[in-house]
């Protein structure tokens, strides 16, 4: 399997990280979001990553259903469980820290599209607040600690990685629970060293 990627990018990290709880190998082929002329376009029409080549031929995007491929590729219910009740905390764990990293990232392609005089305050306060009320309700119920690692767990752990290399960590500040939960997950996430961003 061939993983259109970039060494940045949270929703890459979090593929890579299931495949590495579940022990399957990925082949990494560099992406160019920005560039028209790269087969991203060909493969996913929203030109964005990750996107998944499969053996079969197929091309899967966004992430949720490239980790549910790779779960079901790894027999079934190992990163997303089949009991109801934990299969639906664990989906809507992975929605609400999927939406914490698409709120930091329009924060950060406010930066990267628009010159500073352009930017729109109101516009990058909203997006900063979604990851505020996101972080707040994590740190309020946070996850449980230990048990297999699931979706929600990947995703939250991913954003959080992610806070910290674009964010300068400040999500960290009055949020001990957070802090102490993501310390544990370091520790016991296969992959998360190796994936750590670069750039
Ligand atoms: N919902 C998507 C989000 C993926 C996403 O936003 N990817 C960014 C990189 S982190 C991207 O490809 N951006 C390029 C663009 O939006 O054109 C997922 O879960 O995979």
């Amino acid at each position: 399997m061939k993983l259109r990627h970039s060494p940045t990018s949270p929703f890459v990290r979090k593929v890579r990280l299931a495949a590495a709880v579940l022990g399957q190998a990925l082949e990494l082929e560099p992406a160019d979001t920005l560039d028209p002329n790269d087969s991203l376009r060909q493969q996913n029409p929203l030109g964005k990553i990750p996107a998944l080549l499969t053996e079969d031929g197929m091309v899967l995007f966004d992430s949720p259903v490239i980790l549910a491929y790779l779960d079901q590729l790894a027999g079934g219910g190992r990163i997303i469980p089949t009991d109801p009740a934990a299969r639906f905390a664990a989906l809507r764990m992975e929605a609400l820290a999927d939406g914490m990293m698409d709120a930091g990232i329009l924060r950060i392609y406010e930066g990267r599209f628009r010159p500073a005089e352009r930017h729109e305050p109101k516009w990058l306060e909203h997006q900063a607040q979604k990851m505020e009320r996101a972080l707040d309700a994590f740190e309020a119920a946070p996850p449980v600690a230990s048990g297999a690692i699931h979706v929600g767990d990947i995703a939250l752990g991913s954003a959080l990685g992610w806070f910290d290399f674009r964010f300068e960590g400040k999500w960290r500040a009055d949020r001990p629970k957070l802090v102490a939960w993501f310390d544990d997950f370091v520790g016991r996430c296969p992959g998360f060293a190796e994936t750590k961003p670069v750039g």
